[in-house]
């Protein structure tokens, strides 16, 4: 038990003393003016200490379990699957679109091949008729005799163009298919006194008769190949044998 000592006094008590002795002799020790009497009685007790540490967590209990919770949350999803067999084979569909356009094709194939089979053999027989020789050019007529600007038009509806020579074997040819005097691609149109092919390009060949060219009377522009081969210049205007060129 502590003895009650006044503040003041215990102020007044300074200085450290080692004491084994009870509380109040120690005091006397440390302090002249304090004095020790009989103990008194007990005070009233102190108020409640702060709570203590949270405890260790205690063992289940064995009381009754509670009732089951709600179902949880849905998972995310799993990996996909290996893929499944096939399965078995459908029936026939109908004709679609595309195979109507198939057919379509089919049927223009096959005319085209037989187009060209018919082109191969009318080309073959009008050779044959107009006794055509391999790579060289070949003229033709039909017998009409007109002006020069109507001759021209002829040729050009054949995707051809007038007859005109480059040299002694074609002047032969056109000789041969013509059995009348007929027109040549050739005029002076452009240049008095200057022959070109009507084609284009200055004459590489010419076969005229003694004094010919002579432009006679009101001008002669155009050509002619007469019946002996031999070349005449004469009017465009008159009418002669029209006698049309195809390439090689
Ligand atoms: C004669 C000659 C030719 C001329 C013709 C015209 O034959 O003078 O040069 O082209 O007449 O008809
Ligand atoms: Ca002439």
């Amino acid at each position: 038990m502590l003895l009650f000592l006044s503040l003041p006094v215990l102020l007044l008590c300074v200085g450290a003393v080692s004491c084994s002795e009870n509380a109040c002799e120690c005091a006397q020790k440390a302090c002249s003016v304090v004095t020790c009497g009989i103990p008194v009685t007990n005070g009233t007790p102190g108020r409640d200490g702060r709570d203590g540490p949270k405890g260790e967590k205690g063992e289940p209990g064995q009381g009754l379990r509670g009732l089951q919770g709600p179902p949880g949350k849905q998972g995310p999803p799993g990996n996909t699957g290996l893929p499944g067999i096939p399965g078995p084979r459908g029936q026939k569909g109908d004709h679609g679109d595309s195979s109507v356009a198939e057919m379509k094709l089919a049927n223009l194939e096959r005319e085209v091949r037989s187009l060209k089979s018919e082109l191969d053999r009318v080309k073959k027989l009008q050779s044959f008729s107009l006794g055509r020789k391999s790579g060289k050019k070949f003229y033709v007529t039909n017998g009409e005799k007109a002006p020069f600007s109507k001759v021209k038009a002829l040729c050009a509806e054949l995707q051809a163009t007038v007859a005109a020579p480059k040299n002694e074997e074609e002047n032969k040819a056109i000789q041969d298919v013509a059995k009348d005097t007929a027109f040549l691609g050739i005029t002076d149109e452009v240049t008095e006194g200057q022959f070109v092919y009507v084609t284009g390009g200055r004459l590489a060949y010419s076969n005229w008769k003694k004094d010919e060219p002579n432009n006679h009377g009101s001008g002669e522009d155009c050509v002619v190949l007469l019946i002996d081969g031999l070349w005449n210049d004469i009017s465009c205007t008159s009418s002669f044998l029209a006698v049309c060129e195809f390439s090689a």
